[in-house]
């Protein structure tokens, strides 16, 4: 099926405003919280109304669209045929709840598994990071610049402290070391905010051990289409349907720790 793209992008970007406005309302209000796989995974009546919003619209407007959620209530996605709204409607829920900053909501629009619209909006800082493939990404109304050489010297990695400390995912020593070469690290807890910056250029490295589609798919868009790199720690491409670890960056900046850090 054609689709009208410009048409949808219109039509993402007007939910997504509209689902910030509903999440800016509800600080006046009581938060029901829950937790999920453990006691700091945590999810609100937030995350589910907002979800329950885009699935709704979408739905509505265009039927033969199919969408995966984090908190369930889309469609049971296990492939990559047609189109896909890959959402998370609020990414960096502990931030969302010990904050009210540093969340997003992450959207990525698939078609035939090829990325074609991406979203992160960053809702309390009002910016909306979004990308058409092939005609550009733009923060707000500001056009991004394709991603520049930065030599790992110079590099602003995001990675969080737990992957430094004995772990059984990773090689923590390996990461020590690439911690002591780069100029600085940072970690904000929001997987869509951390590539939102990656595309921007406010960061150069973001590496990760446990992400789900939803929480890459709207940043994949964005950075490819400024011309860096996401993928697995092993370099291969990132499964729409499948959890992963995760690394992106400027592209001199992944290939240089995937060649000395992670092979
Ligand atoms: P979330 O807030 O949408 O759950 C925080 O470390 C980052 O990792 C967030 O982007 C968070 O997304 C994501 N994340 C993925 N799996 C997680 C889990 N099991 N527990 C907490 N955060 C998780
Ligand atoms: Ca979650
Ligand atoms: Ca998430
Ligand atoms: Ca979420």
């Amino acid at each position: 099926m054609k689709e009208n793209w410009n048409d949808i992008d219109q039509f993402a970007k007007n939910s997504i405003k509209g689902a910030g406005s509903k999440i800016i309302d509800s600080f006046d209000e009581v938060l029901k919280i829950q937790t999920k796989s453990n006691v700091n995974d945590l999810v609100t009546n937030m995350d589910k109304e907002i979800e329950k919003y885009f699935v709704e619209k979408i739905k509505d407007r265009y039927p033969s669209h199919r969408v995966l959620g984090e908190e369930g209530f889309g469609d049971q996605v296990e492939d990559t045929d047609g189109t896909v709204w890959i959402i998370d409607p609020i990414d960096g829920t502990m931030n969302f709840v010990h904050q009210q900053r540093n969340f997003a909501i992450s959207i990525g629009i698939f078609h035939e598994g090829i990325g074609i619209l991406g979203y992160i909006y960053d809702v309390v800082a009002d910016e909306l990071y979004h990308a058409y493939r092939g005609h550009g990404a733009y923060l707000n109304e500001e056009r991004l610049s394709q991603l520049k050489e930065v030599p790992v010297e110079e590099a602003i990695l995001s990675i969080n402290a737990t992957w430094l400390i004995p772990n059984k995912k990773i090689d923590h020593e390996q990461f020590a070391s690439l911690v002591k070469r780069v100029r600085g690290t940072r970690s904000y807890g929001s997987a869509a905010i951390e590539l939102a910056y990656i595309a921007a250029g406010r960061l150069d490295g973001y590496l990760t051990m446990r992400l789900s589609p939803w929480d890459f798919a709207g940043g994949k868009v964005l950075i490819e289409e400024v011309g860096g790199t996401i993928t697995d720690l092993k370099g291969n491409n990132l499964s729409l349907v499948e959890n992963s670890p995760v690394f992106a960056g400027n592209p001199a900046v992944h290939s240089e720790v995937l060649k000395k850090y992670l092979k």
